[in-house]
């Protein structure tokens, strides 16, 4: 029998972590990253799991539409022969050309027109894995006093990984929705190892997966 606890405040103690943790606060926003449809089954460079987080990302932008919070949209957009392209002798293969239909996001992701989108990978000669690299989000968080990215989207350990690297080390927190990332996983175990260095850094994982 516990005698410490009231019925009320155990119930309150039950609940309050759950609902901090799963509702969107003042001073979140949202961060799809690279919700393109090459990454996506059917694309050039699909992550194999994309599908799934669907649903997900839906609800999470309906969350945040909800409650009036920002939303930032993240695209990778690469010029025609950008050097991490097979052909030029990088790793991958052609993905997500600027203004291709490979390069749009998602069919009916529905994203808000409030959406602000963040570009990157445009320049020929650089790698841009980070929404942060060589674009505007930091001075676009900071305009909107966004205090935690709550980080959504694909792939898990290149794009995903490094955003949240990125907004960690600016002093964001970070908040990962992990139902709605999915990875490459173009060796076994990449996931597992983005997640780690993500927790290490200091970002607050979601126990859903
Ligand atoms: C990405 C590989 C190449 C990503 C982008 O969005 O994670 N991965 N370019
Ligand atoms: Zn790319």
């Amino acid at each position: 029998m516990d005698q410490t606890l009231s019925s009320k405040s155990r119930c309150a103690d039950a609940l309050a972590p759950q609902v901090s943790a799963a509702s969107p606060q003042p001073g979140d926003a949202l961060l799809l990253v690279d919700m393109q449809r090459d990454f996506l089954p059917g694309g050039s460079l699909a992550v194999p799991q994309g599908a799934d987080i669907l649903p997900h990302v839906k609800a999470w932008i309906e969350r945040f539409r909800r409650a009036g919070l920002p939303i930032y949209a993240s695209r990778d957009w690469h010029p025609p022969h950008h050097f991490s392209f097979h052909e030029q002798g990088g790793p991958w293969p052609i993905h997500c050309v600027a203004g291709t239909p490979g390069a749009a996001f998602a069919k009916d992701l529905q994203l808000p027109t409030a959406t602000i989108v963040v570009s990157k990978g445009q320049a020929q000669d650089a790698e841009a894995y980070s929404a942060f690299e060589g674009t505007e989000l930091e001075q676009s968080l900071r305009q909107q006093a966004v205090r935690r990215l709550c980080v959504a989207g694909l792939a898990l350990e290149y794009c995903v990984l490094n955003s949240v690297l990125d907004a960690l080390q600016r002093g964001f927190a970070v908040r990962l929705l992990s139902a709605a990332v999915a990875a490459l996983n173009v060796q076994p175990g990449d996931a597992e190892q983005a997640l780690q260095k993500m927790r290490d850094a200091g970002a607050q994982i979601d126990v859903e997966r």
